[in-house]
């Protein structure tokens, strides 16, 4: 369809637009508290409408992956629906580790039962009678509020054999684990399964071999939690924010050279800028000392400031820029740093993450660093720009998963926006020798 590309006027999102209430946790997040919002409600009455009917109100909805895929979730869930077997799982990813994203973490601490009956609904509509959620092990507290939902909604008959007293039977359980890549889907399966948290080859696809012998399907945590109230509301409530195909309201992390450094729910294709000055207190020093922004997290394509003028928070516009949605979270660099060495500590990050299976990956691990440290350093040659060029190409869908990806986007964000800062740290190095 067509995208007009502005719209016509942007405010703060209505609070009665918001999905999270509670995002704050200036309220209760146990399930009293979560039923005075609105969770819970009448979810018998939602099940009963039945599993095609929750999957195609997703569809309608134009609910997009999260976590980063964008990937249509009502589309995905009928992968796993159409699976003919009596043992499928759903596994929930709470395993958020991309810098600058702390959203899947607000909702844990402050929203589980929007998880635990986004869980119950989903698994009921894709015929999953189980669902292990994955949670980071550095989230202890967060963990602990989890599992402590779970015990009151099996005490209440929420979950269970009868679940919501509807006859349905779903389970729910959590498992810890660590690791970066253990947040990309199939690592996270094979993390389940006791194995190293290693990205497996697709196809074939989680639903047609997934955890052990169960077809299961791995769904972000964000994605999950507001599918109760997409359900509630209905997916004409969700498809009139936003724009087209990039319906509906987002959680947003903002980090980095803000006044205010937060996480707030906005409406999609929110102006970028919008976003900055209205939630987190503007860019240190002003709008005018933005060096860039990565829009996404780390693992998105830095963008310049020229580029980030009148940029819409949403997977199409982002995409037309040359980055991408990601997660959501939006890290922020002024001018009052050395942006060589803002790319020099992205890419060590990278560094350590890396499972080291497929070739491009692994070398470009150990090479990039090195040359970005002796870019920063100004103790390098001109040439060794356009090398970088080279070895980002080989990086680039070439690889089982999206880290290698990851790691060439940061090294081509550094030679792209900031060559002639490099050429001076190499001509100031050759005057001091
Ligand atoms: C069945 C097909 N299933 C695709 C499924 C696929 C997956 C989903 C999307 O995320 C992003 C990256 C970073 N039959 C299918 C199919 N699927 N075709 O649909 O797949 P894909 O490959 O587009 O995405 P992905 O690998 O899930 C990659 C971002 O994630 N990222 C961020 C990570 C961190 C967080 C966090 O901390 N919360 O999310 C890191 O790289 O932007 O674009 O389920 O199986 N024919």
């Amino acid at each position: 369809g067509m995208l007009s590309n502005t719209k016509s006027e942007f405010g703060p999102l209505k609070d009665c637009d918001r999905i999270f209430q509670n995002l704050y946790g200036f309220h209760d997040w146990r399930l009293k508290g979560a039923c005075q919002r609105g969770d819970w409600y009448r979810t018998a009455d939602l099940l009963d409408m039945g599993a095609n009917w929750i999957v195609d109100e997703v569809k309608r909805s134009g609910l997009r992956g999260r976590g980063g895929s964008g990937y249509y979730t009502g589309n995905k869930w009928e992968f796993l629906q159409k699976v003919n077997a009596n043992n499928k799982i759903l596994i929930l990813n709470c395993a958020e580790g991309e810098p600058g994203t702390c959203k899947d973490r607000e909702i844990l601490r402050h929203e589980p039962h929007k998880i635990i009956e986004g869980c119950l609904l989903a698994g009921y509509a894709m015929g999953c009678e189980k669902c292990i959620i994955y949670v980071r092990n550095c989230f202890y507290n967060e963990a602990c509020n989890l599992q402590f939902a779970l015990a009151e909604a099996y005490r209440y008959g929420l979950l269970g054999c009868n679940a919501c007293d509807t006859g349905i039977k779903f389970d729910i359980q959590v498992q810890r684990g660590d690791r970066y890549l253990s947040g990309e889907e199939t690592a996270l399966v094979n993390c389940l399964m006791g194995k190293l948290a290693r990205p497996r080859k697709r196809p074939p696809y989680l639903h047609e071999q997934g955890y052990f012998d169960h077809p299961c399907l791995v769904l972000n945590t964000e994605t999950l939690a507001v599918v109760p109230t997409i359900l509630r509301r209905g997916a004409k409530w969700f498809t009139g924010l936003g724009r087209n195909m990039n319906f509906g309201t987002k959680l947003f992390s903002i980090c980095g050279h803000v006044q205010h450094p937060c996480t707030v729910e906005e409406e999609m294709s929110m102006p970028l800028r919008e976003i900055i000055d209205m939630h987190a207190g503007g860019v240190c020093g002003g709008w005018n000392n933005l060096l860039g922004v990565f829009p996404g997290g780390l693992s998105s394509p830095l963008i310049g400031k020229v580029g980030a003028e009148g940029l819409l928070m949403d997977y199409d516009c982002l995409q037309k820029a040359g980055s991408s949605f990601g997660t959501g979270g939006i890290i922020v660099v002024s001018n009052n740093c050395d942006p060589l060495l803002v790319m020099q500590r992205s890419i060590e990050f990278y560094m350590k993450q890396t499972c080291k299976q497929c070739t491009p990956c692994r070398d470009g691990a150990i090479w990039l660093p090195k040359i970005l440290r002796n870019f920063t350093k100004g103790e390098s040659v001109p040439q060794m720009i356009d090398f970088v060029a080279v070895i980002c190409k080989t990086m680039i869908g070439t690889t089982i998963c999206g880290l290698s990806d990851s790691q060439a986007n940061v090294a081509m964000g550094l030679i792209t926006h900031f060559a002639p800062h490099i050429q001076q740290r190499i001509e100031a190095f050759g005057k001091d020798c």
